[in-house]
């Protein structure tokens, strides 16, 4: 029952019934930090997982939201060709404070205000895919179409 979320998990829980999505977040008993990790925990391919990676844009210094497939690995060049940005590294603290969410369990909305966000579309080969939910054990199920009106992000290649 959603009743008994945590707190992190249930503002994740909140933001997206508050939104009209019908999504119900899941707080499993395995651990869901790492892609791998969740992949195991919900019993799905490690490329189902859809992993909200934050980076600074250098230009800004604020925060992008990359949602990247969980087997894949973030070509950045990529992103900044597509994009014009310049991406840089975000440490945890950075992620904590700009974002609202401890790193390994960013979920790909509902942040502490909307963030830039581009998508991976190799996400879009799966019926359904998880994301993070708030913390390192929640987890909520989606479509991949569902990413755009959920994140309003850009659809762009950036597979390394
Ligand atoms: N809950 C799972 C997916 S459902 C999850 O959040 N996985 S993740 O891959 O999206 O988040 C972990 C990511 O955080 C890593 O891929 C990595 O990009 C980033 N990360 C991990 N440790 C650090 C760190 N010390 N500094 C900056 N980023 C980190």
């Amino acid at each position: 029952m959603s009743s008994r979320l945590r707190d992190s998990a249930r503002r994740v829980q909140d933001f997206l019934t508050a939104k009209g999505f019908s999504f119900e977040v899941r707080e499993l008993p395995g651990s869901t930090r790492t892609a791998r990790e969740a992949a195991d925990s919900v019993g799905c391919q490690v490329a189902q997982i859809a992993k909200s990676l934050v980076f600074k844009d250098t230009q800004t210094g604020e925060p992008i939201l990359v949602v990247a497939s969980g087997s894949n690995r973030v070509d950045l060049k990529k992103i900044e060709r597509a994009t014009g940005m310049k991406l840089g590294r975000a440490d945890g603290s950075y992620v904590k404070e700009k974002v609202g969410f401890a790193i390994g369990g960013v979920p790909p909305a509902g942040h502490n205000r909307p963030l830039k966000t581009i998508l991976d579309p190799d996400l879009r080969q799966y019926d359904t895919i998880w994301a993070a939910a708030g913390t390192p054990y929640a987890v909520f199920q989606l479509k991949p179409a569902d990413l755009e009106p959920l994140t309003a992000g850009s659809w762009v290649e950036l597979a390394g």
